[in-house]
């Protein structure tokens, strides 16, 4: 499986430091740029562990059919690098999963970042280690590392969920994820596919999978709100004069809600008559993707009453796209405000239900039953599958975490630690977790972010501190408790002012059985959230404990 230059990087890791400044995991956006930073700035040691055999991550894993990205490409990428980003075209308003992978690869091989990396190579226990007060991190290869510093770049969504149905494993047909997708593909012709879940993933992958396929059954668990994504090919001039205004453009998207270089927009949507807001609206639409929420009125993630005239308005939309009036009515969201769950972006979704070989299972009123072997059985009836895909997410924001088995002070593991819900200061680092830095961790904006603004911002401002910790004689930096704990109440003070608390969605961990209901991300803004880590870091790091090795110091 492993080849080039990944394949070199992997033999080349007998060769490799076992004692080093710093270990990275993962090699998608975030870990790529900080190793670079750790090399190119800091000068520091390090190793960088990937599972898969090239760099990418979420992008490595994904390449389910349609898979794109829900931000406009020209933002979805990186800012650190005035050449990088005026040598780079993008084809299109949305960028598919190669292009994207194309872009990393291209990163990777531009710096030079490959040689540091080790592909196939998966962090299996980081345990710190109180009596040399570093991370002792071992790997599936059977290596063993030491690292002052442990920085995760691991993504939100890296860990698959497959529903554990009665009868799954007995399935005589293939059965795939759509976050570990085969890289051969998979050829849908004339088969029979069923496919489970109609979050982003499924929305995607279901308009192409039915193009191919004999038949598809689509098994829909909650109706969704969703916004044409309009996707096109750019306009080349139009790409030129971002390139002459990226200064402004990112300035607007770190300092915005979203991370996306969109102006505020104070229009509300109750101080108009409904023949205003339908116009207001009818242009949104038209522009497509998140820029809907974006244009039309401030007050929709805000106010309920605002908030069902979006709702409704997108009902209608689907009323006028799907043909028959019993399938658009199992498609319509009626029990989450829009917003509350991840918003969805697609193209020809809806109009998918109009084809012959299409058919809309609503097993939120009849669930699943079983997988039988030749198909799945729901409460009212049997269908008969080739294939099955599981579109159904992921253990979102914790559960790669927990996969690394995380061990702090004391030998404590991170599962019991965060057992009541992840618990971390600006989602950065930890108590008891010395010298663990998550980029993106949950409490950070993140997932409700441009993820590659965000990234850079965590990026920068980790090698910022540890460029503090080398001018200060500082060897431990650890979040303190009540900096924690007054962390996590802005979290969820934010959280309790929106919407999100009424839907079941992952952001709370609804879509695990077990999971403690916390949500997970911060929402007060890319903008706000750099503000407040800026503040801390003027202040000295303000809320952390920054000792020399052995002594304690004051923070
Ligand atoms: O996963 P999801 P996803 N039985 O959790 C259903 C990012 N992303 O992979 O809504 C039956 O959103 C579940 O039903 P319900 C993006 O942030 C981005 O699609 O829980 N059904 C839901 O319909 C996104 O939000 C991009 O009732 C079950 C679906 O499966 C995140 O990744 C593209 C079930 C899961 O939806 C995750 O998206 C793709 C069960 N036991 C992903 N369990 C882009 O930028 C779950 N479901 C384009």
């Amino acid at each position: 499986m492993t080849s080039g230059a990944a394949g070199e990087a992997t033999m080349a890791a007998a060769t490799k430091p076992t004692e080093v400044d710093a270990v990275v995991v993962g090699a998608g956006f975030s870990g790529l740029y900080m190793s670079k930073k750790l090399r190119d700035d800091l000068g520091m040691s390090y190793r960088v562990f990937e599972a898969g055999d090239d760099v990418g991550g979420t992008w490595y894993w994904n390449r389910y059919p349609g898979a794109r990205c829900d931000s406009e490409a020209y933002v979805y990428c990186f800012s650190f690098d005035e050449d990088l980003l005026q040598e780079w075209t993008w084809s299109g308003k949305y960028p598919e999963q190669p292009e994207i992978l194309k872009y990393l690869q291209h990163v990777a091989d531009r710096f030079d970042l490959k040689s540091g990396i080790d592909f196939n190579t998966r962090v299996t226990s980081a345990r710190y280690n109180e009596e040399t007060d570093r991370w002792d991190v071992g790997t599936d290869q059977g290596e063993q590392v030491s690292a002052k510093f442990l920085i995760t770049g691991i993504g939100c969504l890296s860990t698959g969920q497959v529903p554990n149905i009665p009868g799954r494993d007995d399935f005589q047909g293939d059965w795939y994820h759509t976050g570990s997708w085969p890289h051969e593909g998979v050829d849908f012709t004339g088969k029979r596919v069923g496919v489970i879940g109609t979050g982003s993933s499924g929305v995607q992958s279901i308009p192409v999978i039915a193009e191919q396929a004999e038949h598809l059954t689509v098994f829909q668990r909650t109706p969704q709100f969703m916004i044409p994504a309009r996707h096109h090919t750019v306009d080349e001039h139009y790409l030129d004069d971002i390139k002459t205004r990226y200064d402004e453009v990112w300035d607007t998207a770190r300092h915005s809600i979203a991370g996306y270089p969109y102006k505020p927009m104070d229009r509300k949507a109750l101080d108009h008559t409904p023949e205003e807001r339908r116009e207001i609206y009818e242009e949104a639409w038209a522009e497509g993707g998140f820029r809907f929420s974006g244009t039309s009125f401030s007050d929709i993630g805000l106010d309920k009453r605002a908030n069902d005239t979006a709702a409704e308005f997108i009902r209608s939309k689907i009323r006028e796209t799907v043909e028959d009036p019993e399938t658009a009515e199992k498609l319509l969201p009626r029990d989450h405000p829009f917003g509350s769950k991840r918003t969805l972006i697609d193209t020809n979704y809806f109009e998918t239900y109009n084809r012959d070989n299409v058919e809309l299972v609503d097993i939120r009123h009849a669930p699943i039953e079983e997988i039988m072997p030749t198909g799945i059985k729901t409460e009212d009836g049997e269908y008969e599958l080739d294939i099955i895909v599981f579109a159904t997410g992921f253990d979102a924001m914790t559960g790669s975490f927990f996969r690394m088995n995380i061990e702090g002070r004391g030998g404590e593991k991170l599962q019991d630690t965060w057992a009541d819900g992840p618990k971390t200061y600006l989602g950065l680092s930890v108590a008891d977790y010395p010298n663990l830095f998550m980029i993106t961790g949950p409490g950070s904006p993140s997932v409700l972010s441009n993820m590659p603004v965000s990234i850079e911002q965590h990026v920068e401002w980790i090698s910022d501190l540890l460029e503090y910790t080398r001018e200060h004689d500082i060897d431990l930096v650890e979040a303190d408790p009540e900096a924690q704990e007054a962390w996590g109440a802005e979290v969820n003070d934010n959280a309790d002012k929106t919407f999100y608390p009424y839907a079941d969605s992952w952001y709370l961990g609804a879509n695990i059985p077990g999971k403690p209901r916390v949500f997970m991300p911060y929402v007060g803004g890319v903008g706000n959230y750099r503000k407040k880590c800026d503040e801390v870091a003027a202040a000295g790091y303000e809320g952390y404990k920054l000792e020399k090795a052995g002594t304690p110091a004051a923070s």
